[in-house]
Formats: C-alpha cells, structure tokens, sequence
C-alpha cells in the first residue's frame, strides 16, 4: 500500500486531501492508516456545524462566513453532508466562486458528503473527514448538516460551536427546529433578515430563550443577511470570541459516550417503535426527543402515560449505562403535571444524581419543547453489575 499521500494530506497537499477522504469515506486498510496517522496532529481547528430547515440559507451563510474567514487570514475547509443542490462552482456559493476565485485560492477547501445512514445518522465518514481537515491544518472547519432527522443532531456532536439556522416563516417547522436543537445551540442566526418576516422569527427565538430555566450560556441570536453579507462580521466576531476550538477533544469522552449510546438506542426495538431519538449524550446524562404521535394517545385523546415512561426510561436507561457498567433499574416512579397532545414534541433529560458503586440515583426531566413546561418527572433507582452493558461488546 503506497501511503506517501497520507503524509502529504497532513501536511497540506490539497491533491492528497481529495485523495486521503476518497479512502476515509470506501473504507478499508488505508483508511485505517489514515486514523492512525491523523490522531496525533488533531485539536487545533476551531469546528463549526451550521445546520437548519432544507432551503434555509446554510450554504448561502457559509459563502459569505467563507469570505470574511479569508479576509481575516484564516484558512476554512468546509464538509457539506448530503447537500440537495451541488456546493462546489455552483450558484450556492455566490458570484465571485463561481467565478473560480475561490477554486484557486488554496486557504479554502470545499467537499460534499454522502450520509449513509449508519446507524440511522451520520456517516461515519463525516467526522473522519471533520479530523483529517484538522490534521492537515485549516483554522476552521465548516459543516453543513441539513436539519431533518437525527444526522443534524450526531453532526453537531462533533462541532466546537453549533449555529443553528432559522429562516423567516417557517410556521409549524419552529417547533421541529426547537426540539432537541435548542439544547444543542450556542448561536442562532436568522438567515434571509432583510426578508419582512424575519422581525418576527427573532422575536420567537428570543422568546422562547426566555423560557429557559437555564440563564446562564444562553445562545445568542444574530440577524443576517447572508447575500449582502449584512451581519456577517457581527457573526464572525461572536465565533472568534468562543474560547471553544478544540474543545470537542476536551469533553471527558462525551464523543465516546454519544457514539456508544447511539449504538444501544439504535438497538432498541422499543426506542425505535415508539421513534425515540438521542439528542445529546455525555456520561452520566442523556437528552432524547420523541414527537407524540397517533400511536401514544390514549383513549382520553391524550399521549399515554406508559409513553412518558418509556420515554423517561429509556433516557434514563441510557444515562445509568454510559459509564460502561450495566445498570438496571429497580425502582422508578413518574409524576405527571401536564396532559400532552398528538403533535407535541418531547424532549426528555436523563442525569445523575448520585451514584456508588453498586447502586445509583436517577431523575428525568420531560418537557415539552414548544414552550419548555414540565410535563413530568421521574425518579429512579438502579443497581450497578460488575460487567459491562451487553451491546458494549462488539465493537
Ligand atoms: N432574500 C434572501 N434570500 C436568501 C438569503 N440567503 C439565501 N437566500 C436564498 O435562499 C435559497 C436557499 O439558500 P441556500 O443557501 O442554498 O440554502 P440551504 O439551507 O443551503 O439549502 P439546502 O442545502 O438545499 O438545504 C436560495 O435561493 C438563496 O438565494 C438572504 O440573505 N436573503
Ligand atoms: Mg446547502
């Protein structure tokens, strides 16, 4: 197996980059070699994941980033998963690139990426792709995730900073966007802002970050207007100022904890009957969503009871297993404060309490994400084995 291309991708060669992503993404041995040689130079690049609503404006946002990155010296590589419309020479990248500026200028680098549904999400390939564009040295990483359905949320999980992106007049989508999404953003942009809407849809999102128990680490909100390139500046200046480069190699193994809970609620039959998804995981906590749907009402007309159960178990399932012991719960009890609607999203929050070794204390929390009310609690209680979770073992 030739390898040299390794070397020189890591070093910079845009021809071996190509090259070294083509093996990451068929697999196989040098994509093993690549891993291998691509770990020790990685935790420099400051990652940052733009996802939103299909039509939203990402590309266009991360165009006008692309521009005013380069104006301030900073190499960009960019990893744009499952794009509906092409990225590179395209019209989504504005004049200027199509004109082949931004080809030729040798601080950027732009690729698309197939998602291929690994375990209902994202490609594996993705975050290789996110820690070869580290190794081989660019100051950012830009990816751009379409929000529909789990990869959005993986995506962000390997971002040091997440913009979420919320078009004006999205009507009924806001809340789809706000399960789940809300947990996981630290800067909010309201794209197309010279759109009469757009008023409004920043209205909303202040509103509901009102809403937050949680004040402190609010995401911030900032209009723009991404074909002018109006608020860009203010934009790029918030992510600067984020001391968060690097920090998705910092976080006490919540990567290795979110890969692993993803696998156990992928194998879930119940998880995945009742359409259950794993928001954010880190050890000792979990954040799932669930959309209540025809199937959870009760004959009250309202979502069943043993729904928000499952739901909270399963959070909470997942909570007292991230620590690679198996842990099963042997008392739990649930108290309901809200009746909860066909339609209404979910968002359930599993963490530790307390936890010895043989024994451990956990609450959830469910809200529901349109307005953050408590929905219910539940409190359980769960005994520690001396072996590890069963689907731990065939990685
Ligand atoms: N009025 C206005 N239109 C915009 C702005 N930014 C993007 N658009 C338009 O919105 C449409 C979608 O923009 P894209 O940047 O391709 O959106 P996207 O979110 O990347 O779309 P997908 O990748 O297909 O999900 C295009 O027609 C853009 O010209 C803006 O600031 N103002
Ligand atoms: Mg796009």
């Amino acid at each position: 197996m030739n390898t040299a291309f390794i070397q020189q991708a890591l070093e910079g060669d845009r021809r071996a980059i190509g090259r070294a992503i083509s093996a990451l993404e068929s697999g196989g041995e040098s994509a093993y070699a690549i891993r291998h040689a691509m770990v020790a130079k990685q935790g420099r690049a400051h990652v940052i994941g733009v996802t939103g609503p299909p039509g939203g404006g990402k590309s266009t946002l991360v165009s006008a980033m692309i521009r005013c990155l380069r104006e301030r010296g900073l190499t960009v590589a960019v990893a744009a998963v499952d794009p509906s419309s092409p990225f590179t020479g395209g019209a989504v990248l504005g004049d200027r690139i199509r004109m082949g500026e931004r080809q030729s200028d040798e601080g950027v680098f732009i690729r698309s990426l197939a998602s291929r549904g690994h375990l209902g999400g994202l490609a594996t390939a993705a975050s290789d792709v996110i820690d070869l564009f580290d190794a081989s040295g660019f100051d950012v990483i830009i990816v751009e995730t379409v929000g529909a359905g789990q990869s959005e949320v993986e995506i962000t999980r390997y971002a040091d900073t997440k913009i979420v992106v919320c078009p004006p007049g999205l009507g009924d989508d806001v809340q789809a966007i706000k399960a789940g999404i809300l947990e996981i953003a630290d800067v909010f942009v309201v794209t197309k802002s010279d759109l009469p809407d757009s008023r409004k849809t920043e209205a909303d999102l202040r509103a509901m970050l009102a809403l937050r128990k949680e004040k402190n680490a609010l995401p911030e909100v900032l209009k723009v207007v991404a074909t002018s390139g109006d608020g860009v500046d203010a934009l790029v200046d918030v992510l600067m100022q984020r001391p968060a480069r690097g920090v998705r190699h910092e976080v006490g193994g919540a990567r290795d904890a979110y890969r692993q809970l993803s696998k156990f609620i992928a194998s879930d039959n119940v998880a995945n009957l009742l359409g259950m998804e794993l928001v954010a995981a880190s050890r000792g906590s979990t954040t799932l969503r669930m959309k209540v749907q025809r199937k959870h009402i009760n004959f009250n007309g309202k979502c069943h009871g043993g729904m928000l159960f499952s739901l909270g178990d399963m959070a909470l399932g997942l909570a007292c297993n991230s620590q690679g012991h198996l842990a099963t719960l042997v008392d739990g009890q649930l108290s309901i404060s809200t009746a909860v609607d066909e339609g209404d999203w979910l968002i359930a929050h599993a963490y530790e309490v307390s936890r010895s070794r043989k024994i451990g204390s956990y609450q959830v929390r469910i809200s529901r994400a349109s307005d953050d009310a408590h929905i219910a609690l539940i409190h359980g209680t769960v005994y520690v084995l001396d072996r590890p979770p069963v689907g731990a073992n065939d990685d």
